[in-house]
């Protein structure tokens, strides 16, 4: 589509649709930024354009008289689909592109994509690591924090882009087409927005909808959804396991990671040499290097990359020790399977903080993963009641409301005696209290710090 002098409609003046624009007023676009929130600041929202001059901006009510000259409508994937505004977009017949798809139309080179309910970021990440360890120019971009649309235009033939890519992000996918795809596991997440588990995987499944058969989709073995959905791939299926040998694929044997292509069989690393912890980092560095290895990074490159990666900022982040208790931020625990992740790895007593935005997830599953180890569970935050419910029913009773986190932090710090761990891994998105898990996450990391030190008398 030549988006020339056109007039395109950006929906959302976050990141994604600062990026959309920016990019679009390069290219010889008109983009017209559109947010519902019309305590916004027009000004201040051309001022995050890296040149806002004269570019319309519309808040509040959608009305049709703004849709009069528009050719296209770039959507944030904070935007759900099925929202009357985006419906009358479609009543239109504008076309709808996600900023994912703005950005892969106008961008170049070959694009390395991860999803999965849980794991992309870090995954995402190690990824970037290994290709720019291996090649002069990557870019690692998406759902991890720099939007796509933000690099496109740099990239070339020779570029390589990893994207962590959310089920938002493919909703609205139409021509995107990963060299190689990996989606790591399926399991319950975003469901007010998805609606039904049947839809959030035939969203996540979407990431090789437009592969062929010269490109590939790593898929985790374990996950039987994904197993299954393997089997009929226009795309070379490339399974990884962290349970048992496959035939093919890469797999964790004993403390061996290793990848099977053909005959040729190799040890990548031990799980010893690395510097991230827990079987489903295992499962996230397998998929890490099936991944590069397909986009042709040689055996001892990857294995010099993923030893020395390091864990990501709000996954499991061990922040300091006050009084002989150590804190943990894991507030990109953002749904209770990542949570369950995060309670796997401690192994002191804990203190945990949980509690957040409702996004309709069941919490039973994530409260019996406890296994003893959780001293008590301090609740913040719109979930709070229903977290302490559900704990509850599963016989979970040294629950503790908090008013929000700064408190919740200074009473697990009440609590808490040397030796014990204090977890912030709430289970839940941050919406409502921050403006998204980052800002979670530090503040806690600055709430922690700011604890008095006892000094012994
Ligand atoms: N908006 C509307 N109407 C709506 C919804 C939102 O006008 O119905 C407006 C809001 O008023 C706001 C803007 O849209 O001004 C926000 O857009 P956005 O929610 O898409 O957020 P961005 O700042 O553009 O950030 C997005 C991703 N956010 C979401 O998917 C919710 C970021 O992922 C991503 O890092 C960024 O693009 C760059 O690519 C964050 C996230 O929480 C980390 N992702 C979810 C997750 O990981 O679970 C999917």
């Amino acid at each position: 589509m030549d988006i020339k002098e056109k007039n395109v409609l950006v929906f959302g003046s976050g990141l994604s649709g600062i990026g959309a624009a920016d990019l679009l007023k390069e290219v010889g676009a008109c983009p017209v930024i559109y947010d519902s929130n019309e305590d916004l600041d027009p000004e201040a929202i051309r001022g995050k354009m890296k040149d806002g001059a004269g570019v319309r901006v519309c808040l509040g009510q959608l009305v049709p008289k703004m849709l009069a000259d528009i050719s296209l409508a770039v959507l944030s994937p904070g935007v759900p689909t099925d929202l009357p505004e985006v419906e009358r977009i479609r009543q239109q017949n504008i076309p709808i592109w996600g900023e994912v798809e703005l950005a892969y139309q106008m961008g170049k080179g070959r694009v390395l994509a991860v999803t999965g309910t849980n794991g992309k970021t870090t995954t995402t990440a190690m990824l970037g690591k290994i290709m720019a360890d291996y090649l002069p120019q990557v870019y690692v971009v998406g759902n991890i924090g720099t939007p796509y649309t933000s690099v496109a235009l740099k990239t070339t033939e020779d570029t390589v882009t990893v994207a962590e890519i959310s089920s938002f992000q493919l909703e609205t996918i139409q021509d995107f087409c990963p060299q190689v795809s990996a989606i790591l596991n399926i399991t319950e997440d975003h469901l007010n927005r998805h609606h039904t588990m049947e839809e959030y995987i035939r969203v996540k499944e979407l990431i090789t909808e437009n592969q062929g058969e010269d490109q590939v989709c790593v898929l985790n073995y374990e996950d039987l959804t994904l197993r299954e959905f393997g089997k009929n791939l226009r795309a070379k299926t490339v399974y990884f396991s962290s349970l048992q040998k496959l035939p093919q694929g890469v797999w964790l044997d004993g403390k061996n990671i290793v990848l099977k292509d053909g005959d040729r069989e190799e040890i990548i690393t031990s799980t010893d040499r690395l510097k991230i912890l827990g079987r489903h980092n295992y499962e996230n560095t397998m998929a890490a290097a099936a991944m590069a290895y397909y986009a042709g990074v040689p055996v001892d490159s990857i294995r010099r990359s993923v030893e020395e990666f390091t864990a990501v900022e709000h996954r499991i982040e061990y922040v300091t020790e006050k009084n002989g208790v150590a804190y943990y931020n894991d507030s990109k625990g953002t749904n209770p399977d990542a949570a369950i992740k995060g309670i796997q790895a401690m192994n002191r007593p804990t203190l945990l903080i949980g509690g957040g935005y409702d996004k309709q997830s069941s919490y039973e599953e994530w409260i019996r993963s406890f296994d003893g180890k959780v001293r008590y569970l301090v609740l913040i935050g719109q979930t709070r009641e229903k977290i302490r419910d559900a704990a509850a029913r599963c016989g979970f009773t040294n629950t503790i409301l908090a008013e929000d986190l700064e408190e919740a932090v200074k009473l697990c710090a009440r609590m808490a005696h040397p030796g014990d761990a204090v977890l912030l891994s709430p289970a839940c998105a941050s919406w409502g209290q921050f403006k998204n898990y980052e800002e979670r996450g530090r503040m806690f990391k600055e709430y922690v710090r700011a604890l008095p030190e006892e000094t012994a008398e």
